[in-house]
């Protein structure tokens, strides 16, 4: 029977599925494991995590990147930072690396030829004062890609495909990076929630976000509404300009969402709040997992809690399961 699990928890296990490494694996499962309800309705799960616990530590032992064959499957992936790792993905000139140059400090190549990107670039961009990390990334030509991309993807919090409302090509350039995708046991949704198939070989959610760039150009709202027309609903197509600028804020508050994560600022007693740096939470986190966060050994004996912002009085004190909300101050009092 299925057990209702904690939002740190389906976070962990979004790790988990989405792991390229028994290492990975690993971290996943120990956090797992913490966090499951320690009853009887969830013994059975429990024996289960041990077991695939079990065997990623033997796979670690081996040194071996399952399924992956130790080949160069991590050669475009990046370390994640910020608030969350968003990918792009697209066909050559849909304006990718333009993004990057628009919204992040990171030097990128952007050119009117294909193949001007080479690498996977990662910079880092905002929404209000939450970071979020925009990776830029070789094109695919025709529905192809170079060995090894696809576990960027695979990795990725969230996908965004860039389209360009300009292309004669604008459908096949929607579709066949969806195409792809799903050849590669990639499942695009477009909401937050993400829900895993039992079986863990089923196509694996990923949230995604298609971007209809270059709305400067002649015949970009007419092409827009067409390709809107043929698509349906299933996806959210967003029109920006990385040129001009238009959209991008719009798309970054989009991410942000996506990403189904909330900022905590944190107050020690008797001193300002910090507000530089933003505790991040997965939406439904509480005052225990966001002590968690703060203090890892010291998260079990946490005394009080109190809040500003948010649905309680300032500086109200909660119990230790009050669940947070985005831009919540908290101040946590330990022994
Ligand atoms: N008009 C217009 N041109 C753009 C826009 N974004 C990118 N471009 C141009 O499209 C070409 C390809 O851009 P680039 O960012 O290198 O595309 P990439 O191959 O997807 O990384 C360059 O000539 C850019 O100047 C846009 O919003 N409007
Ligand atoms: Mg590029």
């Amino acid at each position: 029977m299925a057990v209702n699990q904690s939002p740190m928890y389906r976070k962990a296990e979004e790790r988990y599925r989405s792991a390229s490494s028994p290492s990975e694996k690993v971290a996943a499962l120990e956090e797992m494991l913490r966090l499951v309800p320690k009853h009887k309705a969830s013994e059975k799960l429990q024996a289960a995590l041990k077991q695939k616990l079990k065997n990623a530590r033997d796979e670690m032992q081996k040194g071996g990147h399952a399924k992956h064959g130790g080949g160069h499957h991590d050669t475009y992936q990046v370390p994640k930072q910020g608030a969350g790792q968003v990918v792009l993905l697209g066909e050559a000139n849909t304006g990718k690396s333009s993004i990057l140059a628009a919204l992040t400090s990171a030097k990128v190549e952007v050119a009117d030829f294909p193949f001007s990107t080479h690498a996977a670039v990662p910079g880092m961009a905002h929404h209000e004062d939450v970071p979020i990390q925009l990776v830029d990334m070789p094109p695919l030509m025709a529905g192809h890609a170079q060995p090894g991309m696809i576990a960027a993807y695979r990795a990725a919090d969230v996908i965004l495909h860039v389209i360009d409302l300009s292309a004669i090509e604008l459908i096949d350039q929607y579709e066949r990076p969806l195409a792809w995708l799903r050849e590669h046991n990639l499942r695009p949704v477009s909401q937050a929630d993400l829900e895993f198939d039992e079986d863990e070989d089923a196509a694996l959610p990923k949230r995604l976000l298609v971007v209809a760039n270059k709305s400067d150009t002649p015949g970009a709202a007419d092409n827009l509404e067409g390709l809107k027309e043929l698509v349906g609903p299933d996806l959210t197509i967003l029109p920006i300009s990385a040129k001009r600028g238009d959209g991008l804020p719009e798309m970054m508050k989009a991410l942000y969402d996506l990403l189904s994560v909330i900022r905590i600022y944190a107050k020690k007693p008797g001193k300002p709040v910090d507000k530089e740096s933003p505790f991040i939470l997965p939406v439904g986190a509480t005052v225990h997992d966001m002590a968690h966060l703060v203090h890892r050994d010291l998260a079990e004996k946490l005394k009080s809690a109190r809040i500003w912002g948010g649905t309680v009085h300032d500086g109200q004190q909660v119990h230790a399961t009050h669940v947070l909300t985005d831009k919540n101050v908290v101040e946590l009092h330990f022994p």
